[in-house]
């Protein structure tokens, strides 16, 4: 519901709290306090780590490992001192100090003595059916993560709630989306700390919006479970959050190239036509995407005869011509009986669809019509489903997007005017000894069928990486799959909602993202569209798509003009591939985002706090893309340093603001001094040469960055053969001074010329043997 208005009001019964701690036990990890039948545990993880349970009846409930990737065993125990006194008990580990006080209110200060995620006068509290916990809002402190958001940046205000739905038609106003990732970061100038809110079940935050100055996270489930992470910088809080809910494995390279996706590219021979002009117009491009069309009537794995009789011949033609296809894959099976379709047949011979309360086949309309649903909560019905993909990656398929999964479902057939449904909230879910209803699990549909693909694709797939997307999710999505944004509109507006979007993804752990470029819903205009290619470069997941009945959105359709931007800049996000590679790398062993709002590297800079409409593609660039027909300046905002346009070498020493003029061939774009950016020459996709050429284009000043290569494709980086090369750049007053370091990794890259760019100054070339050495300019 949106947001606008409001909650409904409804009669609620008031808030029980933990009352007066009756005694206090420590082991090893732990901090047990029982009051009179609530238990509250504090559990000390890592120096900036702490897990603070609550339980109303003093059951603690077993955890399920549905998110958590790293069980509280599997850290290592670090010290903390414990010191009583009469009102309260202060734990202190290396880098927090917690205070619990008689009436288990929680308090944290960094070593500064500055207070975070402090609780607020109503502490935690239950009543029925729900348990909450309130904090404290410090001034100047702002909110952002929330898993996928609409509307800009800082969620200061607002209300949050988690649980997926198919968020058609959303706007900046809507609350519920695809995704539920119950994390969000609290930033003040320096102080910055991450709350990881472990439950599945319904949950909301509200920060501020019935209280200023208070925020509240309340689960529809019976015990609270949160993380406290403290940073104090955004980077430390994600790195310490995608250890409790895991990292993204490292994606094919190609998943990095261009995407076209439609609704749909419905026959072989659109397909073939498709790739031709890719090709003869020179648009690099490296992935076409099937949407539902290629299924017969909807049947997920399953080929249309009639529009793909030999889906085997047409992905092996596409792949010498250097694209990879990827494929829908929806969860709904049709429901069909003794009409021979095995997919149906076999889940319902193996009881793997999921069943309401009174065991009655569960079922409800989408695409195929009457269908049903694996219940991917269950480690065998994922097995099953993950075997089912064979029937695509036997023709090549090497890719799979997973579309439909919060579930969205209808109550009934297509066509009439029905209702969205999900599973009856007491459906069975989950393996015998596991067994949840629904009302707990609903959030995790999209996450365990992606989990499914994921792990299914690695053993059809053994020895190539494969590339999975989903619509839904929940926090640790990013272990198995990248994410898209939906059905966003082909609207200013979402173009320019797109960059705070993905940003809030990203500082929720989740860097493999993007946004349906031109949008997905109407008809982009000209201008809109050449717009959109420049944002959509900076994409980590750059996919253009649109829907059914929209008119075509290929680079090509809007005149030579806009077609000579697109190519431009989906060529410039190839020359910036080894870059963004690196980023991707950085991504999946650091938990780093790729697209990042200005706060995350300047997060004592208030200026950066709002700035919704600037990014950087990791450290060194920063864009300021035009968003808004007919304009062709905008005010942009450089932080403290120095930086360089990226078009002209025009110098600008922040913090400033300035005017840029941006024609629509231009997209505003600004690199740090000191950037040191691997570039590869253009290709028209991928693998189309090895890096046999690489430029390293620098930027005057002082930098350092740490190059990543592999062979981009298979499994083998992951027992050493990786490389890495460090290069740095000063200068002495005089000269500016290059010095690449040994390659590091088992790894050899193609033997290579390497042209060092001094911008504005000169350049050098050697020949790459991996041995350190320093070049003066
Ligand atoms: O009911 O598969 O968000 O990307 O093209 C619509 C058809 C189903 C929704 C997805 C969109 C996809 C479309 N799907």
């Amino acid at each position: 519901m949106p947001q606008y208005f409001g909650k409904l009001h409804t009669t609620k019964q008031p808030w029980s709290t933990i009352g007066a701690v009756l005694s206090i036990q420590r082991d090893e990890r732990s901090i047990h306090f029982e009051c009179d039948g609530p238990r509250l545990a504090i559990k000390v993880l890592a120096p900036n780590l702490i897990r603070v349970q609550l339980t109303p009846t003093g059951e603690f409930i077993p955890r399920r490992s549905w998110a958590v990737a790293l069980d509280d065993a599997d850290w290592s125990v670090v010290p903390f001192e414990v010191r009583e006194t009469d009102e309260t008990l202060e734990i202190e580990t290396e880098q927090m100090r917690v205070c619990v006080d008689r009436q288990c209110y929680i308090e944290c200060f960094d070593k500064a003595g500055r207070p975070f995620a402090q609780d607020a006068e109503m502490g935690m509290g239950w009543r029925m059916g729900a348990t909450a916990a309130w904090k404290q809002i410090q001034t100047d402190e702002h909110f952002y993560g929330f898993g996928e958001r609409t509307g800009l940046l800082d969620k200061l205000a607002e209300l949050q709630t988690n649980w997926t739905v198919d968020a058609l038609d959303y706007g900046s106003l809507t609350d519920e989306m695809y995704q539920a990732i119950p994390f969000l970061i609290a930033l003040r100038p320096e102080v910055g700390y991450g709350i990881f809110f472990n439950t599945t079940f319904w949950s909301q935050f509200d920060i501020g919006a019935e209280q200023p100055g208070v925020w509240r996270m309340e689960t529809r489930g019976g015990d609270l479970d949160y993380y406290i992470i403290y940073g104090p910088r955004p980077e430390q809080i994600l790195h310490t959050y995608t250890q409790i809910t895991g990292r993204m494995p490292l994606p094919p390279r190609w998943a990095l190239g261009y995407h076209q996706c439609r609704w749909s590219y419905e026959s072989e021979t659109e397909v073939r036509q498709l790739a031709r002009d890719f090709r003869d117009r020179r648009i690099p491009c490296d992935v076409i995407h099937l949407d539902i069309d290629y299924m017969r009537g909807f049947r997920v794995f399953t080929w249309s005869p009639k529009r793909f009789p030999d889906p085997s011949k047409l992905v092996s033609d596409l792949v010498r011509d250097g694209f990879k296809t990827v494929t829908i894959v929806d969860p709904g099976i049709k429901h069909e009986p003794e009409a021979d379709y095995r997919v149906f047949d076999q889940g319902l011979e193996h009881n793997c669809f999921v069943r309401q309360a009174d065991g009655q086949l569960f079922h409800g309309y989408v695409w195929p019509d009457k269908a049903v649903f694996p219940d991917f909560l269950r480690p065998e019905v994922r097995t099953w489903w993950g075997d089912l993909h064979k029937s695509l990656t036997s023709t090549g398929v090497a890719g799979i997007w997973n579309d439909m999964n919060e579930p969205s479902i209808a109550d009934r057939p297509f066509g009439d005017p029905g209702n969205k449904i999900w599973f009856p909230l007491d459906a069975p879910q989950g393996p015998d000894d596991e067994r949840t209803t629904h009302t707990e699990v609903h959030n995790l549909y999209g996450l365990t069928m992606a989990q499914a693909a994921s792990v299914g694709l690695e053993r059809l797939r053994p020895t190539e990486r494969s590339f999975v997307l989903t619509r839904s999710g929940y926090a640790g999505v990013q272990r198995w799959s990248s994410v898209w944004m939906g059905d966003n509109q082909s609207l200013w507006e979402h173009l320019e909602m797109s960059l705070p979007m993905l940003c809030n993804m990203g500082l929720s752990g989740v860097a493999f993202v993007g946004c349906d470029i031109g949008g997905f819903a109407g008809n982009a205009t000209a201008e809109l569209f050449a717009r959109w290619m420049q944002v959509g470069m900076l994409y980590p997941l750059m996919r253009g798509h649109s829907a059914l009945t929209t008119a075509r959105h290929e680079p090509w359709v809007f005149g030579d003009r806009v077609e000579r931007i697109c190519r431009e800049y989906i060529e410039l996000r190839y020359r910036l591939l080894p870059y963004i590679y690196t980023l991707f790398w950085e991504a999946a062993t650091t938990g780093a985002p790729i697209l990042r709002p200005l706060l995350y590297h300047f997060p004592n800079d208030l200026n950066t706090y709002a700035l919704y409409d600037q990014v950087m593609l990791g450290p060194s660039l920063i864009a300021a893309p035009i968003y808004r027909p007919g304009v062709e300046y905008r005010a942009v905002y450089l932080p403290a340093g120095t930086w360089y346009d990226w078009w002209s070498g025009e110098r600008y020493e922040g913090s400033t603001h300035i005017l840029t003029h941006a024609p629509v061939e231009r997209m505003p774009l600004y690199v740090r001094a000191g950037a040191i950016i691997p570039m590869a020459p253009v290709m028209q996709y991928t693998d189309e040469h090895p890096l046999d050429q690489l430029t390293l284009r620098i930027w005057p000043g002082t930098g350092e960055w740490q190059f990543y290569e592999d062979d981009g494709h298979s499994f083998e980086y992951r027992t050493g053969a990786w490389a890495t090369t460090t290069y740095r750049v000063h200068s002495d007053g005089q000269q500016t001074i290059v010095e690449i370091g040994a390659r590091e990794g088992e790894w050899t890259p193609p033997s290579r010329e390497v042209r060092v760019e001094l911008v504005g100054v000169g350049e050098q070339c050697f020949q790459d043997d991996g041995i350190a050495r320093c070049l003066t300019l």
